[in-house]
């Protein structure tokens, strides 16, 4: 009930009876103290897990008991033992500059709120310790650069430094010099209980991560040798040795003596020709370089077609018959054994080319002609040709990749082609007549640039030439 004083009785001492009276304006009721003794609450973000780098550190703070957080104080450390309050080195936690741990680092800290007359403090508490590994795996392969027998499975053998754990190593077969990148699809993860096997001129590229939080450190790609396995040996057909009726041998070669690459046609140069390395091959889109293309292992011949440096490599060597002041002769018996692999944008025009370098009226007869991945041809370009198309052909449904033997007899009123002792076509018409040297020649297609990533390999077993038997 309010109250409020009447006035005064005469007489009275002024305190006279409180009676009720009309309602005045209360006085404001003075400030109650409010009581706050809980300490604010922090928290850290430091994860437990490896990190792949040094981490900033993220505090969180709420006060209890009805006050507000006033300060965050923080100090970095080392050790098993967390800083005490008194220490140097606190820092004030400003969330728009946070701390940053190392490897092997904690951090503590502790809030204090706003009561007055002192703000309540939290105990100091501690993260755990930041572990930080910043280095990816070392992967390596065994793929051998020593021609092999057969197909090789691949082991790769993995290192990681650091902490954390291998987490996965990928892996691709390729072909060709280019490497796939990671952000190409095929890539699969490596089981050394099912190791990826090559076969001839593929490489394997690879590379491990590891465990690292929040990503795992990734090796760069890495590639290894280009396998090469030795062809078949021997193609299963012999090298024929000695003259045959009407015709008598006067060159063979079935490459029993090894030539490393680089070396050819330099030291067999007794026996061998080749256009020299940066001559345009026919088309222009491929260049001549039998010093890295033309090798002799394993009785055989290997020409390696390929693209280095954006340069398509291909060879045209060709024998020298010994006893002969010129280039070429004049009519003879032409056989080659060979095989291919079908790479895209290449072909062979192994072929006879006349010494006068007249063309076409001097003609020019060519076998086995055709793209790697195509089938055998056989041109016979006449004798007093007026254009490149004046010509007889004969084309057969073989292709370059089983072992073939092809045979020419350039006889003077006939030139036949025969493909594995089968006759392919036979002409009496206008034949050459001027001396023609052969030439194993292989070389870019004649349309279209090959694709740099195409690779492969033409392998010829022997070679064997015959001239016309005197009188
Ligand atoms: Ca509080
Ligand atoms: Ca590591
Ligand atoms: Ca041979």
């Amino acid at each position: 009930m309010i109250v409020t004083r009447t006035s005064p009785a005469p007489g009275a001492d002024g305190a006279g009876p409180l009676v009720a009276g009309p309602l005045t304006p209360p006085p404001f009721p003075p400030p109650t103290a409010t009581v706050d003794s809980e300490p604010p609450v922090t928290s850290d973000d430091v994860p437990a897990a490896v990190q792949n780098s040094p981490r900033q550190v993220t505090l969180s703070s709420y006060d209890q008991g009805g006050g507000q957080v006033a300060v965050t104080g923080y100090r970095t450390y080392t050790g098993a033992i967390a800083p005490a309050k008194p220490d140097p080195g606190w820092q004030t936690y400003d969330p728009a500059a946070k701390p940053v741990l190392g490897h092997g680092q904690r951090i503590a800290y502790y809030s204090t709120d706003t009561a007055q007359p002192g703000g309540n403090e939290e105990a100091v508490k501690s993260s755990a310790e930041l572990v930080v590994d910043s280095d990816p795996p070392v992967t390596s392969d065994d793929v051998p650069a020593a021609e092999q027998d057969g197909p090789w499975p691949v082991t790769l053998s993995v290192s990681d430094p650091g902490p954390a754990d291998l987490a996965t190593t990928r892996y691709r077969v390729y072909s060709g010099p280019t490497a796939p990148a990671k952000s190409d699809p095929g890539w699969q993860t490596y089981d050394l209980a099912a190791k990826p096997v090559l076969g001839h001129g593929q490489r394997i590229a690879y590379y491990s991560s590891d465990t690292a939080q929040p990503q795992g450190n990734e090796e760069a790609v890495k590639s290894s040798a280009e396998l090469a396995i030795a062809p078949a040996a021997p193609s299963g057909e012999p090298m024929p040795v000695g003259d045959l009726p009407g015709w008598r041998q006067v060159f063979t070669d079935d490459f029993t003596t090894p030539v490393p690459p680089g070396s050819f046609p330099a030291m067999v140069s007794a026996k061998w020709r080749a256009y020299t390395d940066g001559t345009p091959d026919t088309s222009g889109n491929g260049t001549y370089y039998p010093s890295k293309v033309v090798s002799v292992h394993h009785g055989v011949m290997d020409k390696w077609i390929h693209t280095e440096g954006g340069v398509h490599m291909v060879a045209a060597p060709f024998p020298r018959v010994p006893d002969q002041t010129q280039k070429g002769q004049m009519y003879g018996r032409f056989a080659v054994r060979f095989r291919a692999d079908p790479v895209e944008g290449y072909k062979t025009a192994w072929l006879l080319w006349p010494d006068s370098d007249l063309w076409p009226q001097d003609g020019e007869i060519d076998f086995p002609e055709g793209l790697l991945g195509g089938t055998i041809c056989a041109f016979l370009h006449h004798q007093g040709a007026t254009s490149g198309s004046d010509q007889t052909t004969f084309c057969t449904g073989a292709t370059f990749d089983p072992w073939h033997t092809a045979v020419i007899e350039w006889a003077p009123d006939t030139t036949s082609f025969y493909l594995d002792g089968e006759l392919v076509g036979s002409s009496a018409e206008r034949i050459p007549n001027t001396p023609m040297y052969w030439v194993l020649q292989t070389e870019t297609r004649l349309s279209t640039t090959p694709p740099d990533a195409a690779a492969g390999h033409v392998y010829i077993d022997w070679v064997a030439i015959w001239k016309p038997e005197e009188g």
